[in-house]
């Protein structure tokens, strides 16, 4: 079939909206119609080139919901006219890490995931009348009108969600929320910090105020984020051209009393994941790691920071697992227990998709929401 997509050629350029061909699903896949998509830092972050994963030409975009339209063969869990959420992070239930209960990393297809293709080692997306390959991304390529999934990929939602709220459970929601739930259990009374007031770090805000946090810090140098930081329950800011970027630790642990009990790096920064990690309390405080640095850099602290108790640690699409935990986020926002309408600041058309980018790097969206 053809399809309508926003295609990245190559590195630092902007997308094209392209009329495609995708092949249909073949067995365990899913032809998805996806109906609205969010744009995260991720999907810049790799048309940025500085993703080693990131392969083009290809159809970003990984933060969508839609419907099945039809299933390929052995497919049982989903059926045509069945709303999902596409999962970059799916849920096989079969492989040793699904298996282990200890992680939400599936194993199964992310070696293929990882090189833009279907789990077969094709891409169903191609142009030309097939000619010419386009590359898959995250397994999602949510910024097409139309993509295949595996089936393992998918979460079936309820069906009075609205596709342009939920498209953002997809990623940021889950995210921010999960890092907190998932990751770190974070405790009621604990004194948490995030670096980041971007669209994952407010929800890590809301969802330490779910679980009944203290304190939540939040650090940030663009001062424009702290009303909304604040109506998501952020109680301090601390801006680090105010206090001096070498005195953030030292303001952290001066207003947790003593360091963090939780800290999360939202931006991807590895100068901020240091003084994340720094600024947890000594003998316990843990520091979660969400923001994605570009390839090639490292991160770096003192061996006496960990000696003396502080953990660091890492979490990926909030530490869900996806068929089980997503359809349960889903219900949270239907039932009012979190705020995702605030945070979708923009929707637009696919073909205004390079508006949502130029958006995020002027500081000025939370979440850009493309409409089908
Ligand atoms: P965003 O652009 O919406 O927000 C980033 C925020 O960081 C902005 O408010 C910006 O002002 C702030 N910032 C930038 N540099 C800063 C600095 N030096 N000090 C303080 N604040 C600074 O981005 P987002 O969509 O919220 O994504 C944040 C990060 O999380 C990105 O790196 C993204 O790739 C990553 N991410 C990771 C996962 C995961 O599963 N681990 C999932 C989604 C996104
Ligand atoms: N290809 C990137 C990896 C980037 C990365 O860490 N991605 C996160 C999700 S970001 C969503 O917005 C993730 O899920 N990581 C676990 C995984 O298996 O990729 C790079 O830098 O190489
Ligand atoms: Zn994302």
């Amino acid at each position: 079939m053809k399809t309508r997509a926003a295609v990245a050629w190559k590195a630092q350029a902007p997308l094209t909206i392209e009329t495609i061909d995708l092949d249909g699903p073949k067995a365990g896949e899913v032809l998805v119609e996806i109906m609205a998509t969010g744009v995260c830092h991720t999907d810049a972050y790799t048309l940025s080139g500085l993703d080693s994963e990131g392969k083009f030409p290809a159809i970003l975009g990984h933060e969508g919901a839609g419907i099945v339209r039809e299933v390929g063969a052995g497919v049982t869990s989903v059926k045509p006219g069945d709303h999902v959420i596409p999962l970059y992070t799916p849920e096989c239930r079969q492989c040793k890490s699904c298996l282990s209960q200890r992680t939400n990393l599936c194993t199964s297809i992310r070696a293929t995931q990882g090189q833009g293709v279907m789990p077969d080692g094709t891409s169903r997306f191609s142009c030309d009348s097939g000619a010419k390959p386009v590359f898959h991304y995250m397994g999602c390529s949510t910024f097409s009108n139309f993509t295949v999934l595996p089936e393992i990929a998918v979460a079936k939602v309820r069906e009075d969600a609205p596709f342009d709220k939920i498209c953002y459970i997809g990623c940021g929601v889950t995210t921010g929320i999960g890092a907190v739930v998932y990751t770190g259990k974070v405790w009621p009374g604990a004194n948490v910090v995030v670096f980041g007031l971007g669209g994952i770090g407010l929800n890590v805000i809301q969802g330490a105020r779910m679980v009944g946090a203290d304190k939540i810090v939040g650090v940030d140098l663009n001062p424009s984020k702290v009303e909304m930081a604040r109506k998501f329950g952020m109680t301090h800011f601390i801006n680090p051209d105010d206090v001096g970027r070498d005195k953030v630790v030292e303001a952290i642990v001066d207003v947790t009393g003593g360091g963090a009990d939780f800290s999360f790096e939202c931006i991807g920064n590895v100068h901020t994941m240091r003084q994340a990690l720094e600024c947890c309390h000594r003998g316990w405080g843990t520091s979660i790691v969400i923001g994605v640095a570009p390839s090639g850099t490292e991160i770096s602290t003192r061996p006496f920071q960990l000696v003396t108790g502080r953990n660091w640690r890492g979490s990926a699409f909030g530490g869900a697992r996806g068929r089980t935990d997503v359809p349960k986020i889903v219900d949270w926002y239907m039932e009012g227990k979190i705020n995702i309408d605030d945070l979708i600041t923009h929707t637009m058309p696919l073909d205004k998709i390079n508006d949502a980018f130029d958006l995020m790097h002027k500081g000025e969206s939370i979440r850009s929401v493309v409409i089908y």
